[in-house]
């Protein structure tokens, strides 16, 4: 399998978030792809390439161009106020208040985001940007002919909404990949999301649409990041209801219950009869993640990548989180074997 991945990710290392009181170093770090980029190679899983610039115009399919300027010039506009500290948000539009635009930095970071965990450091655009790259050259692999591809990507995406970031991400690499498919003429694409937290932003851009399905497995967001969204009862509006399906499953889920929960998704996306399947890879699942409570077991990644694989649609692997940093690499490469191995199989 393709493997799309670019160096820039490293501009992009914030300092420290917020987390039970406790101010410490970011989890999601540039190591992470650093492993995953090892596995790759250590495993043979096949070449890695670099990513062709695309340029702005598909991102901003999914972004307002408001939003992109914002968050371009945000790093230089805080330099200019002679900070050199991670730029992070502090006060957001919550109910109460009014959901207007300030002129100040701090005031538009603000209306920008929906939490503090998304630092901007003076190479977070252009990281980002990259991963958006990434994640568009991988598509275009698939467009020309590739069964599978995997966008290395860092930061993550699916988070990020179209003027909305937080939790990590800044820039929906997947949905601007799922956009590019159909803008390339692709009738339908499902977006299957495994990450262990629920993806707020990809739901949101695809919510009132009806040739994008949206499935996501996570933890419940009663009880989890990002709290305000990822419910089962959400299942689409307008012209996309029945096209956003939510499984959250209780904190200490093991591959029994989570993989019941995929092979419901699954189900809704063979129904759907997508031309291509986009796959937001997080493996923060893992039995020892840091940060999540799933118990994922590292040959369950594996089984995982098998069933996706029996969906039978060329299929775009996505990174986004995971942050038990030594077994990152194993965790998914093991998703994207599992599937090589189904489908060479025939399975
Ligand atoms: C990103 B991805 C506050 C702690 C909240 C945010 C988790 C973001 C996960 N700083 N944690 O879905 O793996
Ligand atoms: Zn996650």
């Amino acid at each position: 399998m393709l493997t799309i991945y670019s160096d820039d990710h490293r501009l992009h290392h914030g300092r420290c978030e917020l987390i039970d009181g406790q101010l410490l170093p970011c989890f999601e770090m540039p190591s992470r792809a650093d492993h995953v980029l090892e596995r790759v190679q250590a495993r043979q899983l096949g070449e890695v390439r670099g990513p062709t610039d695309f340029g702005r115009a598909p991102l901003q399919r999914i972004h307002s161009a408001a939003y992109l300027d914002f968050f371009e010039g945000a790093w230089a506009r805080w330099a200019q106020l002679g900070r050199d500290g991670d730029l992070l948000p502090f006060t957001w539009p919550a109910r109460t208040l009014r959901a207007l635009k300030p002129t100040s930095l701090l005031g538009e970071l603000g209306y920008y985001s929906f939490d503090a965990g998304a630092p901007i450091t003076a190479g977070t655009w252009q990281a980002a940007y990259s991963a958006a790259q990434v994640a568009l050259t991988a598509q275009a692999a698939i467009e020309q002919g590739a069964p599978a591809a995997f966008a290395l990507c860092r930061p993550p995406g699916h988070h990020a909404a179209a003027e909305v970031m937080g939790g990590y991400c800044y820039l929906n690499n997947a949905a601007i990949a799922a956009q590019a498919f159909l803008d390339h003429g692709r009738r339908k694409v499902a977006i299957l999301d495994v990450d262990y937290h629920h993806g707020n932003g990809t739901q949101d851009i695809f919510y009132a649409r009806n040739d994008v399905l949206f499935a996501s497995i996570h933890g419940d967001p009663q009880a989890e990041f990002p709290f305000f969204l990822g419910y089962a009862d959400e299942t689409g509006e307008g012209a996309g209801l029945g096209y956003n399906f939510n499984y959250p499953l209780p904190a200490g889920s093991d591959w029994t219950a989570w993989s019941a929960a995929l092979d419901q998704a699954c189900e809704r996306i063979a129904g759907f009869d997508a031309d291509v399947l986009v796959v937001s890879l997080g493996v923060d699942t893992f039995k020892d993640d840091p940060i999540s409570q799933f118990k994922l077991d590292s040959s369950d990644y594996l089984a995982m990548g098998e069933r996706i694989a029996r969906l039978g649609k060329p299929t775009l692997f996505v990174m986004e989180g995971g942050y038990a940093v030594a077994e990152i690499g194993i965790n998914s490469v093991n998703v994207l074997e599992g599937f090589q191995r189904a489908q060479s199989s025939g399975a």
